[in-house]
């Protein structure tokens, strides 16, 4: 079994002074926080979602039956718990509950199968798996069996829903709670809160660390930066679980400030667009492909948006074409958001000139964000020109959850996180993403590892060899293909296809187009690395889409 070492922090103790003493990290954790909106305003709505509505109170009441529910189930502070649930107002009970018995959630996105649940409980040591009976026509229940036999540190698997019979379900969890509290010190502020899960540019996902201290602070000051406050609706309309519209202001922030957080099942404009005139909607967050999705429909259905006020988009490059269209056409103010699960997260502000909206990715959160641009040797560029953006700061982690070695390549030995992104600065400090360094695809916001996806396609048997690459995409943004170098007989495209699928891993990671070719290059084989040859494939690909 893999030794698992829970840090307090990663921060070296000079940091930590000095975070607190600015006032960043105030000693918050993330049940007290519920815990004072709840006092502040029991009867105000917080969460309307799965056609239910809880109101603070009530979402304070349900997070303490959790929590003691998990405790009479023999889960301990520290524990930790991978959770699958799609957007429903369980959801936000489960991981406040969670928070207030100081138990970890693992948060995984319900595309997730079983390849990557089973690395997430792995990787975590989980003690157990919490998960929606059924979502989208899928059967949690049944990844959660075999999840089961596979890891057999997991001990328990709790259900939300009606197929829950084999399982604990989360209604007889909160029955065993028999009223009792944990005790408030059950999670301290710098404990970890929660693991999220890296975009994972080199197989796998790693797991992040965030603090209650370090993440409640960029709520904080997202809630601030987005115009938050206790009259805000917030629109969820993409998975809860990503770090985006969890807490860039997402829905975290919401609660934060006091507001009330709409939970819709897609991010489909004809779901969204109903939810928006119903609840009153003031602030919603998307990736660029689901915006432009939204500009279309909307021009298109003229539908009644006049509550909503501001829209963030982020998770991938947005274009100025696409940029320009927001405020004429949904008649909102657009903000960039530049972020990653890892920490540092940058914003537009609201009261920037159309030019820094439009041109720029915004700037960050805090004066304690400390950004290098660095060229490929390491040097700082010159002012205003592209180069490697690395970063360290009050919530940037210093180091992934057990792991060494992806901590020797990501991090410096100062303590920054090497973001693989390609950045420029502009004289006014503001970040404008150039590309990444790293080997992923973007596609529509989720990260694809090209190792991931080549290990897969390397595991067929007529696959000689396998690379797998970026292309530039009108919707997704980014679209992956697969170059396969057969072995004897060639296998077909959809075949596969079908086999990475069959791996269990998220749909959105099957090759969106596969090329069978003779051989790489001439040189390739054995005498260049893969992130070489990947980029020359790249290249390649670019010239032949310039000719056509
Ligand atoms: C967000 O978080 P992750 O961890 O899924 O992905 C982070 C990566 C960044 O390193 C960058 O490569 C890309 O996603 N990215 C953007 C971008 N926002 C994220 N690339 C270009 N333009 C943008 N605006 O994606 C995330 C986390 C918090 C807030 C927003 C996004």
């Amino acid at each position: 079994m893999v030794k698992h070492i829970l840090p307090q922090h990663g921060w070296p103790s000079e940091y930590v002074q000095r975070y607190r003493q600015a006032g960043y990290w105030q000693g918050e954790t993330f049940g007290a926080m519920l815990r004072s909106r709840a006092l502040q305003h029991p009867d105000r709505m917080a969460v309307v979602g799965s056609g239910e509505q809880f109101s603070y109170g009530q979402l304070d009441q349900h997070a303490s039956r959790i929590a003691a529910g998990l405790l009479a189930q023999g889960f301990k502070a520290g524990d930790r718990i991978v959770v699958h649930l799609p957007n429903i107002p369980e959801f936000i009970s489960v991981i406040f509950g969670m928070f207030r018995a100081g138990i970890i959630p693992i948060y995984a996105l319900p595309a997730h199968r079983i390849t990557e649940i089973e690395h997430f409980a792995t990787s975590g040591g989980a003690r157990g798996y919490l998960c929606a009976a059924e979502h989208g026509g899928f059967d949690y229940c049944g990844l959660a069996d075999t999840l089961k036999e596979r890891c057999p540190d997991l001990e328990h698997v709790i259900v939300i829903g009606d197929l829950a019979q084999r399982h604990t379900s989360l209604q007889d969890l909160m029955a065993d709670a028999n009223g009792t509290e944990p005790p408030a010190t059950a999670a301290a502020p710098q404990d970890i809160a929660f693991l999220q899960i890296s975009g994972g540019t080199t197989g796998l996902s790693k797991l992040i660390p965030r603090t209650h201290d370090d993440y409640i602070y960029t709520l904080r000051e997202s809630a601030r930066i987005c115009g938050l406050d206790g009259d805000s609706v917030l629109l969820c309309a993409l998975p809860m679980a990503h770090n985006f519209p969890m807490s860039s202001p997402g829905f975290l922030g919401t609660l934060y400030a006091g507001g009330r957080v709409v939970l819709s099942p897609s991010p489909s404009p004809q779901d969204c667009f109903e939810l928006i005139a119903r609840e009153k909607v003031t602030q919603c967050s998307l990736v660029p492909p689901l915006l432009m999705l939204w500009l279309d429909a909307a021009e298109r259905s003229k539908p009644d948006l006049s509550t909503l006020r501001v829209i963030q988009v982020g998770g991938a490059k947005l274009s100025s074409a696409v940029a320009q269209r927001v405020q004429p056409v949904l008649g909102v103010t657009l903000q960039q958001v530049f972020g990653m699960a890892e920490g540092l997260v940058n914003y537009t502000r609201l009261g920037d000139d159309q030019d820094t909206i439009i041109e720029t990715q915004g700037r960050p959160i805090s004066p304690d964000d400390e950004v290098l641009i660095l060229d490929d040797a390491g040097v700082p560029v010159q002012a205003g020109q592209a180069g490697h953006l690395l970063t360290r700061g009050p919530y940037t982690i210093r180091g992934y959850y057990n792991n060494p070695s992806a901590n020797q390549r990501s991090f410096t030995d100062d303590g920054y996180y090497r973001t693989g992104d390609i950045v420029k600065l502009t004289p006014s400090g503001y970040l404008v993403v150039q590309g990444r360094a790293g080997d992923h695809i973007n596609r529509a916001g989720e990260k694809i590892s090209a190792e991931e996806i080549e290990n897969y396609l390397l595991s067929h048997p007529g696959v000689f060899d396998a690379a797998v690459v970026s292309v530039p995409d009108t919707y997704l943004g980014e679209r992956s293909c697969a170059f396969i170098i057969p072995k004897n007989e060639k296998p077909r495209a959809v075949e596969l296809k079908k086999w990475v699928r069959e791996q269990g891993i998220a749909e959105f990671k099957v090759p969106d187009q596969i090329v069978f070719v003779d051989t790489f290059s001439e040189t390739a084989v054995g005498k260049i690395s893969r992130k070489t040859l990947r980029a020359q494939l790249r290249a390649q690909l670019d010239q032949t889409l310039h000719n056509s």
